[in-house]
């Protein structure tokens, strides 16, 4: 701090933020470094092994497949146990009513929180949103196999297969109509075209919310419609490892197959100015940064994964009776036609 100025040495400049407000999108190389990105390697590589162990004891797989390296074990490992990225994800699944409790489950390790405090991050965050920071729990680890190891509901799930056209309100509660949200997309590994990099279409955002049609196999995979999309010209956004993207709330924006044969790994994280719904209120979100009130901030990784534990009980309880999510986006007539 000087004289009260926050120093911010990964703050945006003035032509990337109005890029980023003229795009809706904005790619920054290299962002992360191994210090940022190796614990969270190390920390996913013990939950792999931790989970694969209780797999194979209990039966479910045939082998914890110790002698694959990381990308290949998980790879061979979910094709086996399908729902196994579930133990990886940053978020509970999206159901009021699981129908597995054992796998109503997600990954709230201090790697993972350190991520979502990272203050590289942080300060590009703050370059957009302002200075009072809320971590928003929409916010999802996606660890995609090549398509062709996949079985037919994965590779429609996004958080392992494709990922369709979509904007990220769709996401969201009505409560959050108004909430200024920022998407930060952080590269794991490279996303190259061949392994399913994000494609956006500039400008985009411009058009405010838009329809989203049904998912076709998976209720929560809302797509935007050919019809809307039109002949606009997407751009295709692939980046090496610690590089990452910025969608504002309307960017429409898109994941392809991965076609490579090895695994593709991201994270997609959510902030929100400080006092604005989160458009996810069962689940629990936290300051992140705050100029005013730095004491406010949240700095201890088991209290944050004690708020996840807090929620998965009041869900599998049934203590939560609201919706979790609301597939709001298509209860509406005049959108038969168009997603036909
Ligand atoms: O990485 C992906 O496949 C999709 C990410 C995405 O859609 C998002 O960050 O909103």
């Amino acid at each position: 701090m000087v004289d009260n100025i926050p120093v911010m040495a990964h703050h945006l400049s003035f032509d990337q933020i109005e890029t980023f407000n003229e795009d809706g999108f904005l790619a920054v190389e290299s962002l992360l470094d191994d210090d940022d990105l190796v614990p969270l390697e190390q920390e996913y590589a013990e939950v792999l092994d931790e989970v694969s162990l209780r797999l194979f004891s209990e039966g479910a797989i045939s082998s914890p497949y110790e002698e694959l390296t990381f990308g290949e074990r998980y790879c061979r490992l979910l094709g086996e146990s399908p729902e196994l990225h579930r133990f990886f994800n940053v978020s509970l699944p999206l159901s009021n009513t699981p129908e597995k409790p054992k796998n109503f489950c997600m990954h709230a390790g201090p790697a993972a929180f350190s991520l979502l405090r990272n203050p590289k991050l942080l300060d590009v965050v703050e370059s957009i949103l302002g200075p009072e920071v809320y971590s928003n729990p929409v916010q999802q680890v996606r660890m995609k196999p090549p398509l062709r190891m996949l079985s037919k509901e994965n590779a429609e799930h996004s958080n392992v297969g494709v990922t369709t056209w979509h904007q990220d309100t769709v996401a969201l509660m009505p409560e959050a109509e108004a909430t200024q949200m920022l998407t930060v997309w952080v590269a794991m590994t490279d996303a190259t075209e061949q392994n399913g990099c994000l494609k956006s279409i500039a400008g985009s955002h411009h058009q405010g919310q838009v329809t989203h049609c049904p998912g076709k196999q998976i209720a929560a995979e809302m797509y935007i419609p050919e019809a809307i999309i039109g002949d606009r010209k997407a751009v295709s956004l692939p980046l090496n490892r610690g590089g990452i993207v910025l969608f504002d709330k309307h960017n429409f924006h898109c994941a392809g197959a991965n076609r490579s044969s090895d695994l593709r790994w991201s994270f997609d994280l959510r902030y929100n100015r400080t006092g604005q719904p989160t458009g996810r209120p069962a689940f629990p979100g936290f300051v992140a940064r705050s100029r005013a009130h730095p004491e406010s901030e949240l700095q201890d990784a088991a209290a944050w994964k004690r708020l996840w534990d807090e929620a998965r009980d009041n869900i599998l309880s049934g203590r939560y009776t609201d919706p979790i999510f609301e597939q709001k986006r298509w209860d509406d007539n005049s959108k038969v036609a168009i997603c036909a």
